[in-house]
């Protein structure tokens, strides 16, 4: 199958914005229906096997009933409220809470929610009464919990396609793999990656359910994908037709991976962190057999009370001493895990705040900038000598993915953040060497088109910023990014119309998603994300003219959301 790349831009009238789902109350919420669906979306524990407790005082359910409930939970509550309904974003559901509440009670907060952000599930169509009234009697029993996964199971689901003897022992193509992009295809469970030179598909790879994030060996050869099903696929960029060479399973959902990338440990071990169970496992770098399995279960960083399910969020390799550093998101604590001998595991704990979630290093690679999303702080971890360097106030729900790296004419280095739930973009002073009034303090705020924003990105080439808005519910923001001039940033943003450059006219919901450079630094690269009966594509924007370079559609480029560059994923260039 051939791709089609489109080098000069249709014209279009906007196709009319497919709802996201349930945008009609959202008005009135001081969290966006599209925001939720985004903390929400759907867990794979849904069709994990658990065992139904009866709570002699909780309302009588059927085994039918009580699985019904339990797979809605799973597909829309846990994201917030938890696997184990301990509360994470949203609320704690356990029967101490929901048993005095009662079931009529528990029936209206689900039909019409609340304006601290429960959707109104009733209201909005998306629950029949008869589920609200389901889902009031289930959030009344003893949660039932997932199995554990642990090292019998990991081996079980563990495999060497092509053991490290038999892999190349040179490049064996003619790719330039350094400008290859890893493209996430969400919901077909696969990866693409595309050629940056020629905007070709190279291949189209099986990966796990709903394929979360990919990122790169220190050495760039290996590529690791993550599902959130916790499966990890490597790929090896050195053969013919890039493709798996081992895979293997970390546990039930998880959404990050990385590698060991300090001097004298390239491409030694992975590690990956799980959302269920808590905990992260290290594995050998080459095949993926797993060595070590560290549980993130503990006391919370402020009240300093237990948490049964801290989820992994964020990690990255430190490229100062042998260490990843580990978010764990319900606990609020950062660890700074010493792999260098990992049978004596030396892990430093910083406390930062809760609900931690992404996050990207400054440009000496010195500081971890993490997002404590519902605490709307950014923490900013000193790499170097191993503490806290500040906790800092931002907007609401900062959302930085990696964040985006560049120097303020008037502050020097900054790394800055987008938000969630307001327009506002956080410009954080990162240089305590030569601005040191500004180290660590936000320096600027700027305007975005509004809330919704998930991706920011510059490049050290480059005098641009691009941030994104794909959860706006405004049509005219979400197919859009806007791009500053970091020289003048006081001017505003030129508004580029990525959807409509990308010529797709089924009526998707064209959400313009993470701008993502090539190695050079000279274009810029979006996904249109549309939903999965729908056309989506990859738009290519000239980093100089800001004029539209290509446009990258193939029937295989389902649901497209984030893409990696290899070059500046392994060398956390953003
Ligand atoms: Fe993500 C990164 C978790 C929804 C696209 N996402 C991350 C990271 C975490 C995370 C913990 C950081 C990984 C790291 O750096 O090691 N994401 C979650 C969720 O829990 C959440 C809110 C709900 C869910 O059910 O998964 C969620 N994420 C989404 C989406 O809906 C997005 C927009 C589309 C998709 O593909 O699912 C999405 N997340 C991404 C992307 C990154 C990411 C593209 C990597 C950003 C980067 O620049 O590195």
């Amino acid at each position: 199958m051939k791709t089609t790349v489109v080098r000069k831009a249709t014209t279009l009238a906007l196709a009319a914005f497919a709802a996201l789902g349930g945008l009609a109350h959202a008005a009135d919420k001081s969290v966006t229906q599209p925001e939720m669906n985004y903390q929400a979306g759907a867990s794979p524990l849904a069709g994990e096997p658990m065992y139904q407790s009866s709570n002699p005082k909780a309302p009588p359910m059927t085994q039918a009933e009580f699985d019904k409930a339990r797979n809605i939970y799973f597909q829309r509550c846990a994201g917030c409220h938890g696997v184990l309904r301990k509360g994470a974003t949203g609320k704690p559901l356990t029967p101490d809470i929901t048993l005095s509440k009662g079931t009529d009670y528990l029936k209206v907060f689900i039909k019409y929610g609340s304006p601290a952000g429960m959707p109104n599930w009733g209201t909005s169509g998306e629950l029949s009464d008869d589920e609200v009234d389901l889902m009031a009697r289930y959030i009344q029993q003893d949660p039932p919990q997932p199995p554990e996964f642990g090292m019998a199971d990991m081996k079980k689901t563990w495999k060497v396609v092509i053991p490290p003897d038999q892999r190349p022992t040179k490049k064996m193509n003619n790719y330039n793999i350094s400008n290859i992009f890893s493209t996430t295809l969400r919901d077909a469970g696969e990866i693409a990656l595309i050629d940056g030179d020629t905007k070709q598909i190279i291949n189209v790879i099986k990966t796990g359910y709903a394929v979360h994030i990919s990122r790169l060996s220190a050495s760039g050869r290996y590529l690791f994908v993550i599902g959130r099903d916790a499966k990890i696929n490597m790929i090896d960029l050195w053969m013919a037709k890039p493709d798996t060479v081992a895979e293997v399973r970390v546990g039930l959902e998880a959404r990050s991976v990385d590698t060991s990338k300090y001097k004298g440990y390239e491409d030694k071990l992975a590690i990956a962190g799980s959302y269920w169970p808590p905990q992260y496992t290290i594995m050998r770098g080459d095949t993926l057999e797993p060595l070590k399995i560290v549980s993130t279960r503990g006391m919370t960083v402020d009240k300093q009370e237990y948490h049964p399910e801290p989820r992994v969020a964020s990690i990255v390799a430190s490229h100062f001493k042998p260490e990843w550093v580990v978010n764990v998101k319900e606990t609020g604590k950062t660890l700074l895990v010493d792999y260098s001998d990992i049978n004596a595991l030396k892990t430093t704990e910083i406390g930062t705040a809760r609900f931690l979630h992404d996050g990207g290093l400054d440009s000496t690679h010195r500081y971890f900038m993490v997002a404590a999303n519902q605490s709307n702080k950014i923490a900013a971890i000193d790499l170097k000598e191993g503490k806290l360097a500040a906790l800092i106030d931002v907007g609401k729900i900062p959302h930085p993915g990696r964040g985006a790296n560049f120097v303020h004419p008037k502050y020097g280095p900054v790394w800055s953040t987008g938000d969630l739930g307001d327009d506002g973009i956080s410009l954080i002073g990162t240089d305590p060497v030569h601005h040191k009034a500004q180290a660590f303090k936000v320096v600027e705020t700027i305007k975005s088109q509004g809330g919704g924003s998930l991706f920011i990105k510059s490049h050290p080439k480059s005098h641009h910023l691009y941030v994104d808005n794909p959860l706006n519910p405004d049509p005219a923001i979400s197919h859009t990014v806007a791009v500053y001039d970091i020289n003048n940033l006081t001017k505003g943003y030129t508004v580029l119309p990525i959807a409509q450059w990308a010529g797709l006219n089924d009526g998707g919901a064209m959400r313009v998603v993470q701008p993502e450079y090539n190695k050079a630094g000279d274009e810029v690269w979006f996904a249109v994300w549309s939903a999965k009966d729908k056309q989506s594509a990859i738009v290519v924007v000239d980093d100089k003219t800001l004029k539209l370079k290509a446009v990258i559609k193939d029937p295989r480029l389902i649901t497209p959301t984030g893409h990696f560059n290899v070059y500046n994923t392994q060398n956390d260039i953003y």
